[in-house]
């Protein structure tokens, strides 16, 4: 991609969300030349307040559109008025558990609203006579590659074989975009990443439940044997990975971003429970470790996830920067020092905020 010395607007879908949150922040923070647009349907796991220093700070960069990815009429009438240079497609749902719960809610945004964003994209993008420069990057995971055994490694060539109603619904919009590139040329790429974490993730998933259930007490539910392995990404990492893909990275690709932190899923929890430790100056009988339950297995629950990262690495020079310990404590310490959010959060209160801040476009 030719270097622009302009301002460039990028659209990002779901960027109220954990991921999305952290990339708008820190890719304003790092690339003086972009200004984003965050396009959010602000599902549960939508909190806009996680931008909300962002938009008072920078108004001139930053601009918050409630609406969904499914409604192709509000994006194509977006995409005229701002005229982006990419697409960052963060927006979906997220969570393995919540898809068993209840599948259809997946297949509807990740399969049907990635569609139609794509439909929404593709026909402007033809209307604008192709860009040159134009990318639409669609930030997927590696659970599409089904589970390992206990060695090997997911590389960009294995096969799909999804276990969850959610890997297989982002397997199927990974089949979309493919199918957008090479009927139309589409210019689109795809990364499938490991686990994500970090500030802001919200307290279902594995080291946000723990770290908050820690601070209150209360029961630490491992599933099954916590002999799980998952190749942990320090979110910032993940970050700057995806902006190397968009600057340097070319359509039809598809690259995947691992941290190269394998790690056991009870002993990320051990873990856990030494910081909040060491850091709520628990001693003796206070110490959390107790705390810790093995409870029913999750269904269809992969065994191991581990990505080989050298594709990456070697065509677009980007690395992991930080370390997992390192990285876990700095996200402790996040939560630690946000009580208000924890609060708003557990609440409930932050949906509160948003049907004041925001009506419905
Ligand atoms: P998240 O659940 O925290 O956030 C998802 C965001 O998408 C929310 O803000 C939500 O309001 C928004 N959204 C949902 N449906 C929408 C719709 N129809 N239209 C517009 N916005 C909508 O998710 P996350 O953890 O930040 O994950 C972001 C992306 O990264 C997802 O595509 C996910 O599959 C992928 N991913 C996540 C991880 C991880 O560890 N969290 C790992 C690999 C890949
Ligand atoms: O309470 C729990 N106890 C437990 O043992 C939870 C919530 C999880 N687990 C286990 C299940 C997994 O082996 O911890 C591991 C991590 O679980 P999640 O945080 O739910 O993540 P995972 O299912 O691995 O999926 C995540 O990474 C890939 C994200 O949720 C996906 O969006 C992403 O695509």
């Amino acid at each position: 991609m030719k270097e622009k010395l302009f301002m460039q607007t990028i659209l990002v879908t779901g960027g109220a969300g954990f991921i999305g949150s952290n990339f708008i922040r820190h890719t304003l923070k790092i690339r003086p030349q972009y200004r984003i647009v965050n396009l959010d349907a602000l599902t549960y796991a939508g909190n806009a307040a996680n931008l909300d220093d962002v938009g008072q700070q920078m108004p001139e960069r930053y601009r918050f559109v409630h609406g969904a990815i499914g409604d192709a009429e509000a994006i194509e009438q977006l995409l005229e008025e701002e005229k982006p240079t990419g697409i960052f497609h963060f927006a979906a749902e997220s969570h393995v558990d919540r898809s068993i719960e209840g599948p259809m809610a997946f297949v509807e945004t990740n399969v049907t609203g990635t569609c139609r964003l794509l439909a929404a994209c593709h026909k402007i993008w033809e209307q604008w006579g192709r860009t040159e420069d134009f990318r639409f990057l669609h930030v997927s995971t590696d659970e599409v590659y089904g589970s390992l055994g206990a060695t090997g490694y997911f590389t960009e060539e294995t096969s799909y074989d999804p276990s969850s109603p959610y890997s297989a619904s982002k397997a199927a919009s990974d089949h979309f975009v493919r199918a957008w590139q090479r009927t139309y040329d589409f210019p689109a790429m795809i990364t499938n990443c490991s686990n994500n974490y970090g500030p802001y993730q919200f307290p279902e998933k594995l080291i946000p439940l723990m770290i908050l259930n820690l601070m209150e007490k209360k029961p630490l539910p491992v599933y099954g044997d916590g002999q799980n392995v998952r190749d942990w990404l320090y979110v910032i990492d993940h970050c700057e990975a995806l902006l190397a893909v968009f600057e340097k990275g070319v359509p039809g690709e598809t690259y995947n971003i691992g941290g190269g932190a394998e790690r056991k899923n009870i002993d990320v929890v051990h873990r856990l429970c030494g910081i909040l430790d060491q850091r709520l100056d628990r001693t003796g009988s206070q110490k959390s470790e107790g705390l810790i339950e093995f409870v029913a297995d999750r269904p269809g629950h992969d065994r191991r996830y581990a990505i080989d990262a050298g594709k990456i690495q070697q065509a677009l020079g980007w690395q992991p920067r930080f370390q997992f310990e390192e990285a876990l404590t700095k996200t402790v310490d996040w939560y630690i020092d946000h009580p208000e959010w924890i609060a708003d959060v557990r609440s409930g209160q932050y949906r509160k905020w948003i049907e004041t801040n925001y009506a419905r476009r």
